[in-house]
């Protein structure tokens, strides 16, 4: 009997936006003590098998061309932090609508208790789902969300 190779799992992308390099080092009464190199570890963890494309950048453009190589090389989906570009960034949300798999939006914080500015999120258009204030813990959330939303 011919021998099946198991089939390679296409990668997540997890993608953060500005100042989240300061995570666990700055406003920890709303973001919490951890860092972005411990939520890049319980992400691997909680994705298990699947590898995972961990960005993080303060330059919209950079975040752009993720989402195109997540779009160009068919990632299996997209857990976005978009951070304050969430509330100013057409350019990111049209990089998203491109994108064909399920996109979940992050926040660590919950942005509609916080002041009006957070209240109106340009990506959620795009967006399959949206996770808001569970804290650091909300990246593992939704990589297990991600992975119900994953066609097999
Ligand atoms: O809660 C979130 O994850 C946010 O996306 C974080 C953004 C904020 O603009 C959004 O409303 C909600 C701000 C990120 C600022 O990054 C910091 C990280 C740690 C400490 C200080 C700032």
């Amino acid at each position: 009997m011919a021998r099946t190779r198991p089939t390679a799992q296409k990668p997540l992308f997890i993608l953060n936006g500005p100042n989240l390099n300061r995570l666990g080092k700055r406003e920890p009464e709303i973001y919490g003590h951890t860092t972005l190199a411990e939520v890049e570890a319980m992400c691997r963890a909680a994705a298990g098998e699947r590898p995972v494309r961990f960005h993080q950048s303060n330059a919209e453009s950079e975040i752009i061309g993720w989402i195109h190589e997540a779009t160009d090389t068919g990632a299996a989906g997209i857990i976005i932090n978009p951070a304050a570009f969430t509330f100013t960034s057409i350019a990111i949300l049209d990089a998203l609508k491109m994108f064909q798999g399920p996109i979940i939006e992050l926040h660590i914080s919950n942005i509609h208790r916080r002041e009006a500015y957070y209240h109106h999120s340009y990506v959620s258009k795009a967006a399959t789902a949206v996770i808001a204030g569970l804290g650091p813990r909300g990246y593992a959330a939704a990589v297990h969300a991600m992975a119900a939303l994953i066609a097999p």
